[in-house]
């Protein structure tokens, strides 16, 4: 570690919220699958801002919108109309196919933005009563940390010390429509909000038919399905949404992340006339909600996905990925499983869960060129930009296969 690195660490360790535990490495610039540290370091990044660079670090395309719009106007607030907003509205409702979207800008306020949606439903037309709303969620969810996301955690971690929680919000085991259906028993029940893969909980994939299952256990019941795919959605998973892998259409849909190829905070709740329009002017929104800046950021952050055909490409990286991950668990007991879909994967090792195995195996890793980060002592998420070649996965194998055999 060299003094400039060292300079930055000090910084933030003097003068910032110690609120995280960053890998000691500081990054100075990064491009494509790329990034760089201040002594000019490369990696290959394997963490892509926990999916947010899709489409690679600084997309010369993305940036290049960001560069022209800011010159014109970035923002207005919602006070007046702009000549951005409605075309990008357009835009990603097609996209999408649904009739309307909430802008927002992270991805919380996505997952807040739902609720609420969730909540005036329930009232105005399944006809709960007030303040009687309530919203399943699962257990190991992870969307954010406000004070209604973390009362929704089963995870201490999120949530201890920051109570009173929120009321009006029960968890059930995640994968098992059974209790679903035991949950849904109470007609008070508004909204099922879940993670298609648990990414936080450690790339966590749910048995084939669970998505559909959630889809027709909601419909039958009445109760809107949510489908949080900050982290799982735009081509991460290998399709469009991680929910296009079953018959599995939400009835509300929350982006973030990818939405603008890491370049600023962009989020979207997706859904139909029926949901949306329960939402009534001055009702709900936001300063930046749907800012011209983030309107053309996110608009070609979306082509780009479709430009590059990156759903095919993290389906076919992904599958190989893990083909070569599986070939390296019969080399080494270190490495229990992999687990994923697309390019969202995780490498489970053969130590308990507050076990420092995962992160010591990252430092090494960080030595040979590669970063990525723990979920859990034992977990190590892989999740590389979906721009990622044959060849880059080789040379990025090869770093990992070496770190694990001689660790
Ligand atoms: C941090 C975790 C990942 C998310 C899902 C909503 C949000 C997230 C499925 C909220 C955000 C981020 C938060 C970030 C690290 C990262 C993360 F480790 F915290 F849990 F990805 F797994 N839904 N996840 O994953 O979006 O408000 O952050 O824009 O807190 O350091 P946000």
């Amino acid at each position: 570690m060299i003094k400039n690195s060292l300079k930055a660490i000090n910084l933030e360790n003097k003068y910032g919220a110690h609120n995280y535990h960053p890998l000691p490495v500081v990054l100075s610039k990064g491009e494509g699958v790329y990034v760089w540290d201040v002594e000019g370091k490369k990696y290959f990044d394997f963490l892509s801002a926990y999916s947010a660079v899709n489409q690679g670090h600084c997309h010369p395309k993305i940036i290049n919108s960001l560069i022209e719009q800011s010159k014109i106007l970035t923002l207005t607030s919602r006070a007046f109309y702009n000549d951005v907003l409605g075309e990008y509205e357009e835009y990603v409702t097609k996209y999408f196919n649904y009739d309307k979207v909430l802008p927002m800008n992270t991805g919380v306020e996505g997952g807040e933005t739902a609720n609420k949606l969730a909540r005036k439903w329930g009232y105005l037309i399944k006809g709960i009563e007030e303040n009687k709303a309530k919203i399943i969620f699962a257990n190991g969810n992870f969307w954010g940390r406000t004070l209604a996301a973390i009362s929704s955690s089963n995870d201490p971690l999120s949530y201890k010390d920051f109570g009173p929680f929120m009321p009006g919000y029960e968890l059930v085991p995640y994968n098992d429509l059974n209790s679903l259906e035991e949950a849904f028993q109470d007609s008070n029940v508004c909204a099922f909000m879940v993670e298609p893969i648990q990414g936080e909980a450690g790339v966590v994939v749910p048995d084939e038919g669970y998505l559909a299952g959630v889809k027709k256990l909601c419909s039958q019941y009445n109760v809107l399905f949510m489908a949080d795919e900050v982290q799982t959605g735009i081509a991460r998973t290998g399709k469009m949404l991680a929910t296009d892998y079953e018959d599995a259409r939400p009835d509300v849909l929350i982006l973030g992340k990818a939405l603008s190829g890491g370049v600023l905070p962009v989020s979207a709740v997706l859904a139909d006339d029926e949901i949306m329009m329960c939402i009534k002017p001055g009702e709900h929104g936001s300063t930046y909600g749907g800012n011209p800046l983030a309107c053309a950021v996110a608009k070609t952050a979306l082509e780009v996905i479709k430009d590059e055909n990156l759903e095919e490409n993290a389906m076919l990286m992904g599958n190989y990925f893990r083909k070569k991950m599986n070939d390296l668990a019969k080399e080494s007991d270190l490495v229990n499983l992999i687990r994923g879909k697309g390019l969202l994967n995780a490498l489970v090792i053969n130590d308990s869960e507050d076990s420092s195995t995962g992160w010591d195996i990252c430092l090494k890793m960080k030595e040979k060129g590669l970063i990525a980060k723990p979920t859990h002592g034992n977990i190590i998420r892989f999740a590389p930009p979906l721009v990622i070649n044959k060849k880059e996965i080789d040379e990025s194998c090869q770093i990992i296969r070496d770190c694990i055999l001689n660790f």
